[in-house]
């Protein structure tokens, strides 16, 4: 029997998916050893390796220095975690995994509107701290009407309208060009979407052309009764505005899942009761993480036995 191919593993992506890896390949787990073990396992794997597997969100450099690598095959959609010039100069093919995480981001954006704009989260702890014995919780706002501005509308974007439509939210994007088969309203910039809606949702991807594109000037034109919500990538905030925006009320309110410093969230957040924060759990489903992994398998099972990519990506 032929030996299995190697494969280096970047970074601890998702344990149930590594598990399948190393079963059907002489798997090495880079993110274990020292700075100079790295640089060791490099040149022992020089001609030998030619596909790695890691996190879309965080690579490591050191990959890029391994001359036959071919294929790198991430974990995640959101590929701002890989340096694609330096990909592309080594000849590296990058993949991701996309679409099959639509429906849980959705799902928890449509969670992050609802307990936004309901005040889901402080009326929970209304009723186990007694207060609601002392009188009612004060009213949240409808849905029906408002307008929900989307950020960044691609696969995700569009899955957050497909549930959204039936709360009667009316809607409006900005990308950077117009999408001919959406029908409702573009515009140009994101302060201007801003100017135009109720809720404002982030679904940009990170990396340098989004770094900050939310910042205090979008937030202030969002308005004082207006909501921000956050599911694309923290790195596209301008986290410090953000807090201005809420300390000076500029807005109303903010549902979050991702943060420019993860896991760190700054600590005026944390003291808001007018914020939801979520851990980055957007896709974080057993289904959806397993149907991930599959994907990255699928990939280079793919590319090991036809030289062929299922969703390869070349840049953010
Ligand atoms: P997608 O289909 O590529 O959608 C992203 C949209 O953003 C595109 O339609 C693109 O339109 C627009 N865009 C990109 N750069 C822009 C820029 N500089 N200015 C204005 N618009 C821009 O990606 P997706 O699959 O929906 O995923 C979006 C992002 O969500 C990912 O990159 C990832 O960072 C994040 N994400 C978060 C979670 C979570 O757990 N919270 C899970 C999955 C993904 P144009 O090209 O026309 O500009
Ligand atoms: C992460 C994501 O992969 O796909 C993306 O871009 O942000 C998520 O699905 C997930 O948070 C893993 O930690």
């Amino acid at each position: 029997m032929p030996d299995k191919p190697v494969l280096l593993i970047v970074n601890n992506f998702h344990a149930d998916t590594i598990a399948k890896l190393d079963a059907r390949y002489q798997t090495h787990r880079l993110w274990m050893l020292s700075a100079s073990e790295k640089r060791g396992l490099i040149n022992q794997l020089e001609g030998k390796c030619e596909a790695a597997a890691s996190a879309s969100w965080i690579c490591d450099e050191i990959v890029y220095g391994l001359g036959s690598l071919r294929v790198l095959a991430c974990f995640g959609v959101g590929v701002d975690g890989v340096d694609f010039d330096r990909a592309g100069a080594a000849g590296i093919a990058v993949t991701n995994t996309p679409d099959v995480l639509n429906d849980a981001v959705a799902d928890l954006a449509i969670a992050l509107i609802l307990a936004t704009t309901r005040n889901i989260v402080n009326a929970d702890r209304y009723v186990r701290e007694g207060r609601w014995l002392r009188g009612p919780f004060p009213f949240g706002s409808s849905l029906a009407d408002r307008t929900l501005g989307i950020l960044g509308l691609g696969r995700i974007g569009s899955a957050i309208v497909h549930r959204a439509e039936p709360f009667g939210l009316r809607f409006a994007y900005h990308n950077r060009r117009p999408k001919d088969d959406i029908s409702f309203p573009y515009f140009a910039s994101a302060r201007e979407l801003a100017e135009h809606c109720d809720i404002l949702l982030n679904m940009l991807p990170g990396g340098p052309q989004t770094l900050g594109m939310v910042d205090l000037e979008v937030l202030d034109a969002l308005g004082p009764n207006g909501i921000f919500i956050n599911v694309g990538r923290g790195s596209s905030v301008n986290e410090s505005a953000l807090v201005q925006a809420l300390r000076r009320g500029l807005i109303a309110g903010a549902g979050l899942d991702v943060y420019a410093s993860e896991p760190r969230v700054p600590a005026e957040l944390l003291a808001m009761d007018n914020v939801v924060l979520l851990p980055h759990i957007g896709s974080a489903t057993m289904e959806t993480r397993a149907a991930m992994g599959k994907l990255v398998a699928d990939n280079l099972d793919s590319w090991f036995s036809s030289g062929k990519l299922l969703t390869e990506v070349t840049g953010n």
